[in-house]
């Protein structure tokens, strides 16, 4: 399968976090991708890079104030006095706040759901590359490619059109889904990360044009806590095209490979003539911030079933923190699926 691979994803070397009040550092470093790649190189899958789309694909899916905030921040952050590396909220609107700041530090927060996504210098110049790859691979499969894979960081699931948040800036994958609409009349995201894609559902939230399905751990105590319950299910034209299937903490293979085949079901009854996966392996028995328990020959069977659907797919990398586990649980994952494609 063509994977789709660029190494600007190096310019985002997010340092640290605040957990529970404690500094931590990040779990979404540079080396994922390399682990990732290592194991495509591995497996003989030919590694192409992407082209610049340039600003309309990412324009048609997120708001213009943030994407001029996400382009200047880091700049703006480092003319204040005494400036840290990290463009880093502190405040956010809670509710029954409205007004709108004009300073970075307010827009920081208002614009960033939470404080694991700082940016640093080259964060904006990574985000763009990472969503041009996943745009690259979609039109890949627009040209007839059965399938692609784009290997990407930063990930993309947890921004919505104007917030990012949960180490995410641009929504790769809904930018890419996005893209392939301008010439295919539906198409399906499932999204198997452990966390709730809570910005592709906010991007597609009133659309009947893309279905979007999410299996991730119950956000009743498991980022990202507001969204992600069953009972969201779209509103306006997109009523019945969300569905969410939350899994209780230390769900195993079994119980993940259930709500799979409910999500596949309902991908299957869509109809869709595409198939767009947000690829998180932190649903893995042994990821440091998750809460499932998917094994390595698990993630092998969800590709299986997911290849068995037969639909033109997109594949788009999410999460996934086990540095020493991820080069074998993506070629579990691709085995399955290009096992299942004979
Ligand atoms: C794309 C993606 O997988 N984003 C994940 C965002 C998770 N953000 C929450 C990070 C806080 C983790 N604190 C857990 C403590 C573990 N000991
Ligand atoms: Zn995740």
């Amino acid at each position: 399968m063509k994977t789709v691979y660029t190494p600007a994803h190096e310019r985002h070397r997010p340092p640290t976090i605040l957990t529970r009040g404690v500094v931590v550092p990040h779990w979404e470093v540079a080396r994922r991708a390399e682990e990732l790649l290592a194991a495509v190189q591995r497996d003989g899958h030919e590694v192409v890079e992407p082209a610049d789309y340039g600003r309309a694909p990412r324009a048609a899916v997120h708001d213009p104030g943030y994407l001029a905030f996400l382009e200047s921040a880091w700049i703006r952050w480092q003319k204040q006095e005494n400036p840290t590396p990290a463009v880093q909220p502190y405040a956010h609107p809670g509710r029954h706040m409205h007004g709108r700041p004009t300073g970075i530090d307010g827009q920081a927060g208002y614009y960033m759901a939470t404080g694991s996504a700082p940016i640093v210098e080259g964060t904006w110049e990574a985000a763009m590359a990472a969503a041009h790859a996943a745009t690259h691979a979609a039109r890949l499969v627009l040209d007839g490619e059965d399938a692609a894979y784009a290997l990407c960081r930063p990930p993309g699931h947890h921004a919505f059109s104007d917030l990012g948040g949960g180490f995410c800036y641009l929504n790769n994958i809904a930018i890419a889904a996005d893209y392939m609409r301008r010439e295919r009349g539906r198409v399906a995201i499932l999204d198997f990360d452990v966390h709730h894609g809570n910005g592709t559902q906010g991007i597609f939230w009133r659309r009947r044009d893309v279905l979007f399905v999410s299996l991730h751990g119950d956000p009743s105590d498991y980022f990202p806590f507001f969204a992600g319950y069953a009972n969201e299910i779209g509103e306006g034209d997109g009523l019945g095209f969300n569905l969410n299937l939350p899994l209780a903490p230390g769900a195993d293979d079994a119980a993940f490979l259930d709500a799979l085949d409910r999500a596949l079901e309902a991908v299957r009854h869509f109809a869709p003539e595409a198939l767009l996966v947000s690829v998180g392996f932190d649903a893995f028995e042994a990821d440091p911030i998750g809460v499932l328990r998917v094994t390595t020959p698990g993630f092998g069977e969800i590709g299986r079933r997911i290849g068995a659907v037969g639909l033109p797919t997109v594949l788009v990398q999410e999460g996934g923190y086990n540095l020493e586990a991820l080069g074998a649980n993506l070629s579990a994952f691709l085995g399955g699926f290009a096992g299942a494609r004979g």
